[in-house]
């Protein structure tokens, strides 16, 4: 009965994830013109791959492709954030991971709101990249009141959702009405402003302090930077971005390779777009962008640890052919699935295939894969990574080499979940229990008990 419950508010959440997705898709597109141009262009170069590989992906059309992935959004203070907690359980999207990008110069902390359980993630994946602004990191006391006056004086959800999240709780789930009622409020959240908050001096002080700050300080809202469709062939697409749109020059994460690990993301550039300040003067603002993503399997705590040493020792030797020094380095990393699995470098599903015979003796893990008794498949990576995060952050801030010395590195975990009010989920157990869970239901379906 218990599960039963649970099975339905889930798949309730997932069908509001799924409305709200394609609804701020939709908003977004509209807002950014070259976002809908890059959408059409992932669509017809997915198209492509597809009619050219037709067995590969002969079972891509359960998997919501034409949906897109993820979004970020910048929040100002703690209240924001522990409300935008509240707000995205609606959707079935929970804190994943503490991410520090002060390392890189970048004055925030962030987190993934994401859905956690396999088969909600396989209904939509859809994640919301959120940083909260380090206010303790503007050394300028003056200026830090004042964004932080201007950051507790607006409200940036309105009454109504409130409402409709307070009787999400209550009642563990949303009415289809309220549900509707639901996205097209908290859309609202995410809408641009042309209008800023603040005046023209006050925001040209945020900017030269960091552009950032004055991103999250300025508006009236945390308006989507960005949102991220997913390409079946990043490297094709980044071919085709760099000919038609100014973009990264490179593509963030590991690179190309037999076996895909993590992630891979590309953007074009953060747009130059008017806004118009509340002493009535007319400016520009840089910060909305497209990015597009291509997940590979997740790896275990140890797979990590090679992937960052040898990520380091490319970006240390980064001359002109970033590429190339990151195709070396990584040929330390082993790209065979057998490899992968066998050293526990990457996480795995596994699925029963045939019984062995009755009075066989028990058996390994290794050996029921050896015999074909078991397979694995690979388990996606569902999360972000900070490196490349720092990077897609900081090509769509403009020049942000004056701004880099004044901010220092403090990772600051505690204080973040403070704000959030709540404690991050640690991606890590979650790909655990996934394998795990798999293992189990396999070994039982093929009845047999393991060393
Ligand atoms: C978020 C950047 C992080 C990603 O894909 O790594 C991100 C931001 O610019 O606010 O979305
Ligand atoms: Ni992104």
């Amino acid at each position: 009965m218990e599960i039963n419950n649970r099975k339905e508010t889930e798949q309730s959440a997932n069908k509001i994830r799924t409305q709200f997705t394609f609804a701020m898709s939709a908003m977004y597109r509209d807002e950014v013109p070259q976002y809908k141009k890059l959408c059409a262009l992932v669509e017809v170069l997915n198209e492509n791959e597809i009619a050219s590989k037709p067995d590969q992906y002969s079972s891509i059309k359960n998997e919501l492709l034409e949906c897109e992935r993820h979004g970020a959004i910048r929040l100002g203070i703690a209240k924001e954030l522990s409300t935008m907690r509240r707000l995205f359980a609606v959707m079935g999207m929970f804190p994943v991971d503490y991410y520090d990008l002060s390392v890189a110069g970048i004055p925030v902390h962030s987190t993934a709101f994401r859905p956690t359980r396999l088969e909600n993630i396989k209904a939509n994946p859809f994640r919301i990249f959120t940083s909260l602004l380090r206010l303790d990191l503007i050394e300028d006391e003056a200026l830090r009141q004042t964004a932080e006056i201007a950051l507790v004086k607006r409200n940036i959800f309105s009454e109504y959702l409130l409402k409709l999240i307070d009787a999400h709780e209550k009642q563990s789930g949303l009415n289809d009405e309220q549900a509707e009622q639901f996205v097209t409020e908290a859309l609202e959240v995410f809408r641009w402003h042309q209008q800023a908050q603040v005046d023209s001096e006050t925001y040209n002080q945020l900017s030269a302090t960091h552009r950032l700050i004055a991103d999250v300080v300025s508006f009236k809202g945390p308006h989507i930077n960005h949102l991220t469709p997913r390409s079946l062939d990043i490297d094709v697409l980044q071919r085709e971005l760099t000919k038609s749109f100014q973009a990264k020059e490179v593509v963030e994460g590991p690179p190309h390779r037999e076996c895909p690990i993590l992630l891979c993301q590309t953007s074009f550039i953060a747009l130059e777009e008017t806004v118009v300040f509340n002493d009535g003067e007319k400016g520009t603002h840089t910060a909305r962008f497209g990015e597009v993503e291509q997940r590979g399997i997740a790896l275990t705590p140890k797979g990590r640890k090679l992937y960052d040493e040898l990520l380091n020792e490319a970006r240390a030797n980064k001359k002109d052919d970033y590429e190339g020094q990151l195709q070396k380095a990584f040929l330390k990393f082993p790209d065979t699935h057998k490899e992968l699995h066998g050293e526990k470098l990457a996480y795995y599903k596994y699925s029963a295939v045939s019984k062995p015979d009755a009075h066989a003796d028990p058996l390994s893990i290794s050996q029921l894969l050896d015999d074909g008794h078991l397979t694995v498949s690979p388990i996606i990576y569902e999360d972000f990574l900070p490196v490349s995060a720092a990077g897609i952050f900081s090509s769509n801030l403009a020049d942000t080499s004056s701004d880099k010395n004044q901010i220092k590195q403090s990772p600051n975990q505690t204080s973040f979940e403070e704000a959030l009010g709540a404690t991050v989920i640690d991606s890590f157990s979650l790909y655990e229990e996934i394998q795990q869970e798999s293992l189990t239901t396999a070994l039982k379906q093929l009845g047999i008990v393991v060393l």
